[in-house]
């Protein structure tokens, strides 16, 4: 077996581990990491779109905010519609200026990946069989198989950075950490389309059909979303029936509508909020989705991973300068904290917005009025703002 020596080991190379990476590179701080699927594929995964002010700071703070500043396409509000209405929430003009930057979680990848590979620092794609050992000792270990050859990482600290499907969240005993977790009873469809956006902002649209969302990914390709069911067989939608449905959904009475054009990907989500505590045991750090997963009617799960791992490099950095641990201890407590905010949050966006079982048409009429209140009501049009342009890092 091949041994390797490193500060942390770095167990998946989403957002969360290539951002941890190339913070504690920044403190001159060694990592392993090591991603099971090839470099393409996690690149091309079509997700998230909407990174939070406290996200694009830290990316320009962190030296890697260039392509972000130059093709980042800056919101300063969202569209609510329903009734036929659109309704502008002025996001930036309720915060004091804080705003969202849509940039894809593609492009973010790529600037990570791209700072990964100039710092000279080890990141290994395809590995297979990844396992962790001995979390509650000062030398945890990351066991894993590259090209058919076994190797042995040890370090001084595990991050589990490894998404909701992976291995790290299942090494820590049943007896250590509590799971809650709620299930929608719906899903999203999702396309990316070759469409000029027709407009400038997100639209989020309750709609008697179900729910629907306007987004872009650049100033020539819009990315949509149709409530569906969880399971639901992308067989039954061919292009046709995905743009028929959109356009009846979220098309306003002032005549707006989405472009139509041709549909470059296509897939299904499933909803569900799920929060592990504590986020730590022993040596081993959960972060992002490894550790908490939103429905993505929010827009938080990257910004939430972000958040995460600039708590955690902080925390190291603090370590290896002065062995002071506090940061370190007070890292799951911290972050739950936020990601509860988050989850009411994302709960909040996806429960307003999507239409469910409803015999009596109570839910539906309840819907409407809270909208009707939101648009009508600076306070609560803030609270909306406050919660969607996210709170600072902390
Ligand atoms: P990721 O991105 O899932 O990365 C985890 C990585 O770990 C790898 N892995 C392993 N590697 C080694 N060994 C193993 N045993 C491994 N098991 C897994 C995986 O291959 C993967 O590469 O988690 P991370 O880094 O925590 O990042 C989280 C974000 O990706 C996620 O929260 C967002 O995409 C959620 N999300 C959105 N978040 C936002 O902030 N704003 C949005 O607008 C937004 N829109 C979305 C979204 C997610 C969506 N989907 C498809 C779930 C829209 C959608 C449709
Ligand atoms: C996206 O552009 O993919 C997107 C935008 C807003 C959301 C979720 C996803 O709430």
């Amino acid at each position: 077996m091949r041994q390797i020596r490193t500060q942390v080991g770095i167990v998946g190379a989403g957002p969360a581990g290539l951002m941890l990476g190339h913070l504690l590179h920044l403190h001159g701080i060694d990592s392993f990491i090591i991603e099971d699927r090839s470099e393409d594929h996690v690149v091309e995964r079509v997700r998230a779109g909407v990174l939070e002010q406290a996200t694009v700071d830290l990316m320009r703070e962190a030296g890697i905010g260039d392509r972000l500043a130059r093709q980042g396409l800056r919101h300063d509000g969202i569209f609510l519609a329903f009734r036929g209405d659109r309704h502008r929430i002025p996001m930036a003009d309720l915060t004091g200026g804080r705003s969202i930057t849509i940039y894809g979680q593609n492009e973010v990848l790529r600037d990570l990946i791209g700072a990964r590979v100039a710092s000279g620092r080890p990141l290994l794609f395809e590995v297979a069989d990844v396992s962790i050992h001995e979390l509650d000792t000062p030398r945890p270990r990351i066991r894993f198989r590259k090209d058919e050859a076994l190797h042995e990482v040890t370090c001084d600290f595990v991050a589990g950075c490894d998404g909701s499907q992976g291995i790290c969240r299942l090494a820590i005993p049943a007896t250590h950490l509590r799971v809650f977790e709620h299930v929608y009873p719906f899903g999203w469809l999702g396309i990316l389309a070759d469409a000029a956006p027709t407009s400038d902002e997100l639209v989020y649209s309750l709609h008697d059909r179900g729910f629907a969302l306007f987004s872009m990914r650049s100033p020539t390709v819009t990315r949509l979303y149709l409530q569906c069911a969880p399971d639901e067989d992308l067989g039954l939608w061919p292009d046709e029936r995905v743009w028929s449905e959109l356009i009846v959904r979220l098309a306003t009475s002032d005549g707006w509508a989405p472009d139509v054009g041709s549909v470059s990907q296509k897939g299904v989500t499933r909803m569900r909020s799920l929060v592990v505590e504590p986020m730590r045991y022993g040596r081993l750090f959960l972060a992002g989705d490894a550790a908490h997963v939103v429905p993505p009617t929010g827009a938080k799960g990257l910004n939430l991973a972000v958040a995460d791992v600039w708590r955690l490099a902080g925390g190291l950095e603090a370590f290896y300068a002065s062995g002071n641990e506090s940061k370190l201890r007070e890292y799951s407590e911290r972050g739950l904290q936020r990601t509860w905010r988050a989850q009411r949050f994302s709960w909040w966006m996806t429960s307003t917005l999507h239409r469910t079982p409803d015999p009596s048409g109570f839910e539906y009429r309840r819907q409407l009025a809270e909208l009707d209140y939101l648009v009508g009501s600076r306070a609560a049009m803030t609270s909306l703002a406050e919660n969607y342009v996210g709170v600072p890092l902390a």
